[in-house]
Order: C-alpha cells, then sequence, then structure tokens
C-alpha cells in the first residue's frame, strides 16, 4: 500500500514566514541498533508492510521527516544510540519535544536500559524537564503470551529503580514517563503513537476535542467515538469511556481497509476539497461502524448499535455535521495561534 507522506505541505503564514523549527512538534526517536526505530516510523507513517521492514536501511544519520498531522510534527529518526556522542544526545535533548526509546525485548536489555538511563540524566542536566519519555518495549509478538506481562513488567521495574538510583522520581520528566508494549505486527504501535501524539497536544486544546466527542457520542447513543488521523491510524482523541483495546484495533482495521479500498478504485479519500457528506458504514446484524472524512487528514470513526443506524440515522447524520462544523473552527483557531506563535 503506497502512503503519502506529508512532506509538500508546508504551513504558510499571510503576512509572515513561518519559523518551522518552532510550528512543528519534534519527536526523537532513539534506542540501541536494530531495535526497530526505523521499522515503527515507516509502518505507521508510511504505511509500509510489517514483513517490508526487513528491508529498511540501516539509519547512518538523522532523518527528519515532517508529518501534518492534528499536530504537526517532525520525527528525527536517528541511528543506533550508541552511535551517537554524548555531545550530540545533548544537542538533540535540548532542541525535541518528545522522546521515543525502542527497546528490543529479546536484545540484551541491560545495555538498552542503561543508555535510556544515561538520557534521563542528560536530560536532567539540561533541565529538559518539559520533555515526555516514551519507551516502547518493541517486538513483543516474539514473546509467548504468558512471558509478555512479565518481561514487560521487569524492563518498567528496572527502569524505575534506575530512576529511583539518579533520585529524579519527582522530576516532571520520570512522572510524565511511559512504557509502551509495542510491535508493528499488530496495533500495539498505532496505540503507542497515537499516545505520543495526544501528549503533544496541550492539555486545554485536548479538553475541546474530547469535549467535542464526548458530546457526540451522547447525542448520537454511540457505542464508542474516535477521531483519527485517517493517513497514520492514529487515534487522536476518543471519548471518555472508549479505553479498551479492542474498539481501537476494529477501528484501525476499519480504516486500514478504507484505505486500501481507495488506493484501488481511487475514492476520493485524500482529496484536497472533503465532501462532508463523505461517509460509509459497515452494518453488521448488532453493530455499526461508520465512518466520516472530517478533513484531509482527519476521520471520525462512531460503533453503533445497529438498530440505532436504522433507526436514528438522519439524527445522527445532523450531529455529525454539527460536530464537523465545530470541530473545523476550534482547528482552524489553533492552528492560527499555532502560526502566530511560531513567527
Ligand atoms: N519481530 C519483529 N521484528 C521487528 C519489529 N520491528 C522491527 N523489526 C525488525 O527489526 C530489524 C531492525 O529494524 P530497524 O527498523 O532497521 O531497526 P533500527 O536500527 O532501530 O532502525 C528489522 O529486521 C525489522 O524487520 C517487530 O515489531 N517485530
Ligand atoms: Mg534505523
Amino acid at each position: 500500500m503506497v502512503m503519502q507522506t506529508s512532506q509538500q505541505v508546508e504551513p504558510q503564514k499571510p503576512n509572515g514566514t513561518v519559523d518551522q523549527d518552532r510550528y512543528y512538534q519534534r519527536v526523537l526517536i532513539t534506542g540501541l541498533r536494530r531495535s526497530g526505530k526505523t521499522s515503527c516510523k515507516e509502518v505507521v507513517f508510511n504505511g509500509t508492510l510489517p514483513k517490508d521492514t526487513f528491508f529498511v536501511p540501516r539509519t547512518q544519520e538523522l532523518i527528519k521527516t515532517k508529518f501534518e498531522s492534528i499536530v504537526p510534527l517532525e520525527l528525527w529518526d536517528s541511528p543506533g544510540k550508541e552511535d551517537i556522542s554524548e555531545e550530540e544526545t545533548l544537542r538533540l535533548l535540548r532542541e525535541v519535544n518528545a522522546v521515543v526509546f525502542v527497546i528490543d525485548i529479546n536484545d540484551h536489555w541491560f545495555n538498552a536500559i542503561a543508555q535510556f538511563s544515561d538520557m534521563l540524566a542528560a536530560a536532567t542536566e539540561i533541565g529538559a524537564d518539559h520533555l515526555v519519555f516514551h519507551v516502547f518495549i518493541h517486538k513483543m509478538e516474539t514473546l509467548a503470551n504468558e512471558h509478555k506481562m512479565t518481561k514487560f513488567n521487569d524492563i518498567q521495574r528496572r527502569i524505575n529503580d534506575e530512576i529511583e538510583d539518579q533520585n529524579i522520581q519527582n522530576t516532571n520528566l520520570a512522572r510524565t514517563l511511559t512504557f509502551h508494549p509495542t510491535s508493528v505486527y499488530d496495533h500495539s504501535i498505532y496505540e503507542a503513537f497515537s499516545n505520543v501524539v495526544m501528549h503533544l497536544i496541550p492539555q486545554d486544546t485536548l479538553g475541546q476535542y474530547e469535549n467535542l466527542l464526548n458530546s457526540l457520542h451522547l447525542s448520537c447513543s454511540a457505542r464508542y467515538a474516535f477521531l483519527f488521523d485517517s493517513r497514520a491510524c492514529l487515534r487522536v482523541s476518543a471519548n471518555q469511556e472508549t479505553h479498551e483495546l479492542p474498539t481501537f484495533s476494529l477501528s484501525v482495521e476499519y480504516l486500514k481497509l478504507l484505505t486500501a479500498m481507495a488506493n484501488v478504485v481511487g475514492s476520493g479519500l485524500r482529496q484536497e476539497e472533503v465532501d462532508q457528506s463523505y461517509s460509509c458504514q459497515l452494518v453488521l446484524s448488532e453493530s455499526t461502524i461508520v465512518y466520516w472524512q472530517i478533513t484531509r487528514n482527519l476521520c471520525l470513526i462512531l460503533g453503533i448499535s445497529s438498530q440505532n443506524w436504522r433507526d436514528l440515522r438522519g439524527t445522527i447524520e445532523y450531529n455529525v455535521l454539527i460536530y464537523r462544523e465545530s470541530l473545523l473552527q476550534v482547528l482552524a483557531l489553533i492552528d492560527e495561534h499555532r502560526r502566530v506563535a511560531s513567527v
């Protein structure tokens, strides 16, 4: 499947030039050699098939990729952490907004944990308390189910021990640190990157997106509601009750199916001007999933009982229309603020 990266979209401000450095939220993807850094980025942000990650070339230097999502992103894919000098690490930490540290669960993770705690120490040293660290405990699908959580918890505990040894457990860095079990072979990698992106959205803005989605969820008597980045399959907002992975996985599968079909039949899923009535649905006997394209990059997915969809379709469509208009207004305002702040 060929998906577009969004490097071609450059923000422009009418009366000034946007400072690209401040406009984009930078995410450093780091970890030891061959832990799976480039694969994670390629699968999520470039639609590479998991089995094709076997052929991704070795990353020799820092590669920056822009991706227009609900937050403009710049992904910094780095060579192995062992190949980066201490000064270079400090420079990178000063310049990014979030760090994804990938640990191969099958590797000798003592080394990875040591490198990670060095990085935390470096971030503390330069006072980069605003940085959010995410640890991807990766290639989880290679473990038998009964060992997954044991190993995951073991790595998490050892990192927490390191944090206590460094006496930084009360810093913002330690408080915001999150661990994600990941694999490119299932939906966990989308779930993990969704969390990375959602952490980059300021809390009050995220609150606005969630309030809108919660009212839509209520007014449509929906079972779940997600706002997705349609190209990267990232959940960028969810109604409060949508926490279970199965509904997320189902939505990702549906989205992938639609994108694959759009590639085959040339549908307007990624057209510049999105028709506001563009939607499609999968109606099963009990439940229905409905998809609406909201903007070129964002789509809404609602899970509704099939009975409700049959009986209340008109009202639901109307509510979505109102939701879309409100969301577009919020998005325009936020983008304007972001541009003004980065001139
Ligand atoms: N089993 C498994 N292998 C993976 C996964 N992600 C990446 N790999 C493999 O790990 C190897 C190194 O990947 P690469 O992305 O080049 O690692 P990097 O050096 O950290 O950028 C490749 O052979 C990938 O196919 C995963 O989730 N599961
Ligand atoms: Mg690489």
